[in-house]
């Protein structure tokens, strides 16, 4: 059993397309809370959370959209997830844009501190959201967390990040839509980065249990951050960047069980549903079953049906 603490994180800063705003609702509008009882779980939600006041200094650069909302944000949720944690809980991040993960990851490498263990951080998404506030063509911050994390400089009037995720604990996994500049650096770095070619090619399966592999062998802690653009939009539409290509409904499964055949994961974000985007809350349920999936529903349970 464990102790999941929802945390409502209604972040619509990281880009300039509303909506996102509306997603916490719309997971508990699915049945996340009813569905994690009905595991065996504890289950506690938060409500939505609010970002501290913040201002965005002179020094970043004038086309971000939305900085100080976001830098708000992330003082909010470091400290939420950090507190949750503390407490035993599991934080899942009811997103919300990707932006949300500044804060996510940031707290809950800074409770791994406090324990004396390392952080890991697996990342589902198209994108490798690893762009500085200096390389972002777009100034959409959901393009910046993993460099965030990962210490990357250039994050002006952001929380210091404590305990910056050291590049051999990340891995990728999903991309089909990487920047210039962050292949670039991601080419040169230690991160563990698979794209849907070698997905193609050889299976989800290989990469993913490698690195839980490792996670094990460390006694890290390890948190998953789940962007809805890792699926294939066919299936799961509601996103603002779909990317044709994504993970199929049995691929984006397999991961989340395994994930919690290991055991190992202590928090999870669930990011950039936008439900004004959704046909009939499709995308909600598919990201509620795999949140379940990530938490021990067996295979061949009826999946969560809010409304049929
Ligand atoms: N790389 C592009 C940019 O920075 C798109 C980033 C999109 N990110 C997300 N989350 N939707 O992964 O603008
Ligand atoms: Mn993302
Ligand atoms: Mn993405």
């Amino acid at each position: 059993m464990t102790n999941c603490i929802l945390i409502g994180a209604p972040v619509d800063s990281g880009k300039a397309r509303r909506g996102c705003l509306m997603g916490p609702d719309a997971y508990r509008v699915a049945g996340i809370a009813d569905a994690l009882v009905e595991l065996g779980h504890g289950l506690s939600d938060m409500g939505n959370l609010s970002p501290a006041p913040a201002e965005a200094p002179a020094s970043l650069p004038e086309h971000l959209v939305a900085p100080a909302e976001t830098i708000g944000w992330t003082v909010t949720l470091a400290d939420a997830a950090e507190a949750a944690l503390a407490n035993g809980g599991l934080p899942i991040f009811l997103g919300g844009d990707h932006s949300l993960s500044l804060g996510s990851v940031a707290g809950a490498a800074r409770h791994a501190a406090t324990q004396g263990r390392p952080q890991f951080v697996l990342w589902l998404d198209a994108h490798s959201d690893y762009h500085t506030p200096q390389t972002t063509a777009s100034g959409n911050l959901h393009g910046t967390p993993l460099a965030y994390v990962a210490g990357e400089p250039g994050f002006d009037g952001f929380p210091e990040v404590s305990h910056p995720i050291p590049q051999e604990q990340i891995c990728i996994i999903g991309l089909r839509s990487v920047d210039t500049p962050e292949r670039e650096v991601m080419q040169a770095s230690n991160i563990r980065y698979h794209d849907m070619r070698e997905i193609d090619e050889s299976g989800i399966a290989r990469p993913l249990a490698a690195f839980l592999d490792t996670v094990k062998r460390a006694n890290g802690f390890l948190h998953v951050s789940l962007d809805v653009d890792f699926l294939d939009p066919s299936f799961a539409p509601a996103v603002g960047t779909t990317v044709p290509g994504g993970a199929s409904m049995r691929e984006a499964h397999l991961v989340m069980e395994m994930i919690s055949d290991s055991g190992l994961m202590t928090s999870l974000d669930l990011v950039e549903l936008n439900p004004f985007l959704d046909e009939r809350g499709r995308t909600a349920q598919v990201m509620v079953d795999l949140a379940c999936s990530a938490l021990g529903r067996r295979v061949f349970t009826r999946p969560t049906r809010a409304y049929s």
